[in-house]
């Protein structure tokens, strides 16, 4: 309605004159300018008597003047104050129209009325197009929107999952915001890898799944093994033949089968007389004899190295400082200088031993804590495992070596560095820090030096399981019908046994005195009870160890004295080296064994003694200061110093029930079956899996950064 006054309004002056002129062709070429927008369709002039004037030529006849007239201008009244503007709405095929009478005058004399007829469906039709266009556009923009982030998502995704990938392929990652999540993305791989290996080799650890698990996990076929004492030692006899021994050593002892699962080398100290003749021209000699399932390869060492090197630094100095068994550790510069060498010696003989440059090493003990590192400054790329079998002492007591900081970071050139219990680990760790620039990881239980980590963890040393000297032991009964007769004692006699190197770490005079004191405190046990002692003689070379072999000897034969009656010795001494299936007889025969170390790392004898008793039967008693303690807490713990307490023990030990023994010896032996050395080495050898992964990707990234910088 507005818009058709304001159309005539506008138009109002041109109208007046054309019409007062009676100019009608130009009349109608105003109504026709104004039907050009598109919301008028038609209009007309119609004079003051309803006659039309002028119209466009698309004027609807229904609309006419006369018509629209009436309600324009009154019947009664012609003065043009009394007409009026007029609207309504009607329709037409092309839809609702709106029909407007609009009244012109000239100087208040009418002239007639202007008759417009709007398009109401144009709004609607406006409408639907700018409705049709909006949706067309959002169409557009949502089709358009849709591909681009379908290609960045495409871009995106193959760039997270290029990365990912080559994150998990153990490659640098190429865009900087990724680094971020490098540790977490190794972690997370490290972990899936360890729960799959343990997921899909469950079970018991065996020398197959230890197989599996070096093959696996670490790309090998072999190991290096590198240690001072070798497992086969061939000895002249006085006849002219050679013998072959089996060293009395928790060391081989726990090694051995570990070697033959993964075959290898095992590079050693060659000591035994015969041993230069029957190894070849290189040292090496294929072992076991008859089985030869892996290779020995000896060094040969002068008197002076074996001296200075053997002798006087490992044990002279390392092992009283390790041990807190009261002996002075005596640290000697000449001694030092055979160590080095001998330290070099042997990591030459290993990168003469390798077949690639990231061999797996595994360093064993305290004669070797400088081998590491030179291993690893000629095999960078190299798994060094290094597995220390004595206890590690406080940082305060390693103060006492002169020679501490090269020790320590000797040791540091090792990926992995294994210790029998978490407070060794913690004592290391501790003694780094307190001598060493280096940073300590205590979330990973790792030291970083020099970009590079070795991480430090405890790692129980154990025994094959089972024991594969008892597949051909005779039964516990005939073992003790057998000892008994070599031995002398009567059917009813009950019987102690004691196997050790003979040591003063290890408290066999602690272990005699409390035998004295059960015979004075429990005579019911006098003439009754014998304590065997096996006794292999060790490091006699050494005067502390000729000074033990002395006492012990004197000790035995004083307590014998006092209460020896007869044929009847309360303690028998066998000095001497025994072969395994001699020493697994003496387990099998006896009703108690005292293990009574001062200061132990783990203690083997304690293991085989439960390995050997297949039929629970038997009494261990363990000091509280091995290693075993901690694990097989079912034996009678006792302190060795404590004679009289141990002598209750033994007491104790001697009168148990069967049921008793039974129980405790059932829960021993579950606990060894699972905790068996193959799962001692299978944990290591995961672990350096892991690292090897980790140190592959730190390499990758340093490399990438390298080249980036320099790029
Ligand atoms: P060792 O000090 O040698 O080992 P241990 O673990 O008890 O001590 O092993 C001794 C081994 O030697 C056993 O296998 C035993 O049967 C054998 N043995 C002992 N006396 C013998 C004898 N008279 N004749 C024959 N054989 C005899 C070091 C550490 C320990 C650690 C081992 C393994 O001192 O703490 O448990 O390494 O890591």
């Amino acid at each position: 309605m507005l818009r058709a006054q304001l159309v005539v309004g506008g138009a109002r002056q041109a109208l007046s004159s054309h019409w007062r002129m009676e100019q009608r062709k130009d009349l109608r070429n105003i109504l026709t300018e104004i039907t050009r927008d598109e919301r008028i369709m038609a209009a007309a002039a119609c004079n003051a008597d309803s006659s039309v004037f002028a119209s466009t030529t698309d004027f609807p006849s229904q609309f006419s003047c006369s018509q629209i007239g009436i309600h324009v201008r009154p019947a009664t009244d012609a003065s043009i104050a009394s007409w009026t503007t007029w609207h309504q709405e009607d329709s037409l095929p092309g839809g609702a129209v709106l029909v407007s009478a609009i009244p012109v005058s000239d100087d208040q004399q009418p002239l007639g009325f202007v008759v417009l007829v709007q398009d109401l469906s144009y709004a609607e039709r406006r409408e639907a197009r700018t409705r049709r266009f909006v949706l067309i556009a959002f169409g557009f923009i949502a089709v358009a929107a849709s591909a681009i982030t379908l290609l960045t998502a495409r871009f995106s995704w193959r760039s997270w999952s290029g990365e990912i990938h080559r994150l998990a392929r153990g490659e640098a990652p190429k865009q900087a915001e990724f680094r971020p999540i490098l540790r977490d993305v190794r972690e997370l791989v490290d972990r899936i890898m360890v729960e799959r290996e343990t997921e899909m080799e469950g079970g018991a650890w065996t020398p197959q799944r230890l197989k599996l698990t070096l093959k696996r996990h670490l790309q090998g076929e072999r190991v290096v093994i590198v240690a001072n004492r070798e497992p086969y030692v061939h000895e002249a006899q006085s006849d002219g033949s050679i013998k072959v021994l089996h060293p009395a050593s928790g060391l081989v002892t726990a090694l051995e089968p570990v070697v033959q699962a993964c075959s290898g080398v095992w590079i050693a100290h060659g000591g035994g007389s015969a041993d230069r003749e029957t190894a070849d021209k290189n040292g090496r000699i294929r072992v076991p004899p008859g089985e030869e399932s892996y290779v020995v390869r000896r060094i040969w060492l002068s008197k002076e190295e074996e001296q200075g090197y053997y002798y006087g630094f490992s044990n002279e100095g390392l092992w009283p400082l390790c041990h807190i068994a009261h002996a002075r550790p005596v640290f000697r510069s000449e001694d030092w200088r055979y160590y080095q060498t001998v330290n070099q010696k042997f990591a030459d003989a290993v990168c003469e031993e390798v077949d690639s440059d990231d061999p797996i090493i595994l360093v064993q003990d305290y004669h070797f804590a400088l081998a590491p590192r030179l291993i690893r400054e000629r095999l960078p790329r190299a798994t060094v495992i290094m597995f220390w079998h004595i206890p590690w002492t406080n940082s305060e007591r390693l103060g006492i070596c002169p020679w501490r900081k090269e020790i320590l970071e000797g040791m540091l050139g090792n990926s992995i560095l294994g210790f029998h219990t978490q407070s060794h680990c913690n004592n290391f760790i501790d003694s780094v820090d307190r001598f060493l620039e280096a940073r300590i990881d205590r979330e990973q239980n790792a030291v970083v030096q020099r970009g590079r980590s070795t991480l430090v963890r405890p790692y129980p040393i154990s025994l094959e399981w089972p024991v594969h000297w008892l597949k051909t032991a005779p039964s516990p009964k005939e073992c003790r019908a057998g000892v008994f007769a070599e031995l002398g004692l009567k059917p009813d006699a009950l019987l102690g046994v004691g196997v050790d190197r003979l040591d003063y770490t290890k408290g066999v005079e602690e272990r005699f005195l409390a035998v004295e004191s059960l015979l004075e405190r429990y005579p019911e046990f006098r003439g009754r009870f014998t304590f065997v002692q096996l006794a292999a003689p060790s490091r006699t070379l050494i005067e502390r160890y000729r000074q033990l072999n002395e006492s012990v000897e004197r000790l035995a034969a004083r307590i014998n004295e006092r209460f020896g009656q007869g044929t009847y010795r309360p303690i028998i001494l066998l000095r001497s080296h025994h072969e395994p299936p001699t020493v697994f007889r003496y387990y099998r025969a006896a009703d108690v064994c005292y293990v009574s170390s001062l200061h132990d790392g783990m203690n083997l004898v304690a293991k085989e003694f439960v390995a050997a008793r297949d039929d629970e039967r038997g009494v261990l008693m363990l000091s509280q200061f091995t290693g075993a303690a901690r694990e097989l807490t079912e034996a009678l713990v006792v302190n060795p110093y404590d004679i009289e307490e141990a002598s209750s023990a033994l007491a104790t030990a001697l009168n148990m029930s069967p049921d008793e023994q039974r129980e405790r010896l059932r829960s021993m032996r579950v606990f060894l079956a699972e905790f068996n050395v193959y799962r001692w080495a299978g944990r290591m050898l995961v672990d350096a899996a892991r690292v090897r992964r980790r140190e592959r990707l730190t390499g990758r990234l340093a490399e990438h950064l390298v080249e980036r910088d320099s790029s």
